[in-house]
């Protein structure tokens, strides 16, 4: 029975305040409370806490109302998410975090990072609640809404407490069926033509550019190339959160119709291959990714990645479950995948930069800019 359950009583807060997406990692904790939120609210299951800060951020930049509900460790691995992408863009984002290491906490690796979160959280100025008992249910909704109204990350850390008594049901696990790998791929990567710049004139001379299409694009100088290129209001810079460029693709394509591209590197999505992994599971057809693979971190000085000798990005992809794959090493191979919209592009380029200037906007007015193309 779920009617009168604390975990109902939590979704029923979420539907009030018309959350349209959850991103979601489990907690023993609320092994009942998670199924229960699927049922009722679109949710992303995802692989690391960090990608979800990402996919919920593209779902806000987008027109929706996300949701994180994690264990409370995972704030430790998406700490320079929630300031170097929402408190710097002032975008909201309520997370209930199962709060674990206190309450009744037999595992001693909890201890250490579940009772210093509320000095940590207070320290990096993120916005915290913590709830101990069923009667302060009531306090998750003004959370959400002090989230949302101010336009920050809204930590909710919840006691095991309130669970204990609960007779909500948690569900069988499901059967793992039989199922057929095909390991078949063949890649070849040859000398690079294109440098970035050429790369991302290409993407722009290509794509829908009266104000259809939405660009993502990369930290440090891609999004300055573009930006020189061609500035356009349904361009999005990112300015860090390394790594979450291809998750905020997603969340933008999950909740918009337009077409999405996200412009990655080879060093950033190395740093968040849980992107891939979710996008594999989320196939959506109005999202492609570029990955422009200059086997280095090009905008930190060129310092090489593995790509330059080891691990392909395409065979990457597909190993995450991303069907629709190809590699583009000339301005045509390009243009061909981007007017065919595939899901993945691998484009092969040298190590180059083009000398730019700045980005003459805030993170703010970016937002700003952004959010209001998107409703005209
Ligand atoms: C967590 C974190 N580590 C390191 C950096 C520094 N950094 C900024 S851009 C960048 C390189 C990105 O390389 P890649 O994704 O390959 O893109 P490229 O610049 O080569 O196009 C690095 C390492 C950072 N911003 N954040």
């Amino acid at each position: 029975m779920n009617a009168d359950t604390p975990e109902q009583k939590v979704v029923d807060i979420l539907k009030q305040n018309r959350i349209d997406i959850a991103a979601t990692l489990p907690c023993d904790r609320i092994k009942a409370l998670l199924p229960l939120i699927a049922r009722n609210i679109k949710t992303i299951p995802l692989t690391r806490e960090e990608n979800g800060a990402g996919i919920c951020a593209g779902v806000y930049l987008g027109g929706g109302r996300p949701v994180m509900v994690i264990q409370s460790t995972g704030i430790g691995n998406m700490i320079n998410a929630l300031l170097s992408l929402n408190l710097t863009y002032s975008i909201p984002l309520p997370i209930i975090a199962s709060w674990r290491g206190v309450y009744k906490e037999s595992i001693e690796a909890q201890w250490q990072l579940g009772r210093r979160l509320p000095e940590i959280l207070a320290s990096s100025g993120i916005k915290f609640t913590i709830i101990e008992s069923l009667k302060e249910i009531e306090r998750l909704d003004e959370a959400i809404k002090e989230s949302f109204s101010n336009s920050h990350p809204h930590v909710i850390l919840v006691s095991p407490a309130i669970w204990e008594g609960s007779t909500c049901e948690i569900p069988e696990p499901s059967q793992i069926c039989s199922r057929n790998v095909n390991s078949e791929f063949k890649g070849t990567i040859k000398k690079p033509e294109l440098t970035r710049y050429e790369a991302i004139k290409t993407i722009v001379e290509t794509i829908n550019n009266e104000n259809e299409d939405i660009i993502v694009a990369n930290l440090g100088i891609p999004s300055k190339e573009l930006f020189e290129i061609r500035d356009r209001e349904l361009n999005f810079y990112m300015l860090g959160s390394m790594g979450l460029v291809s998750s905020i693709g997603l969340g933008l394509s999950i909740i918009q119709k337009k077409h999405v591209y996200a412009i990655d590197g080879d060093g950033s999505l190395l740093m968040n291959p849980n992107a891939l992994i979710s996008i594999g599971e989320y196939p959506a057809t109005n999202l492609t990714i570029i990955a422009i693979d200059n086997a280095s971190y090009g905008s930190t000085g060129n310092q090489e990645t593995c790509t330059q000798s080891l691990i392909d990005l395409e065979l990457l992809a597909k190993a995450s479950g991303i069907n629709d794959t190809v590699k583009a090493h000339s301005q045509d191979d390009l243009s061909e995948a981007l007017r065919r919209k595939a899901q993945f592009i691998h484009v092969i380029v040298k190590p180059a930069n083009a000398r730019c200037k700045e980005i003459p906007f805030s993170a703010n007015e970016i937002k700003k800019r952004f959010m209001k193309a998107l409703e005209t």
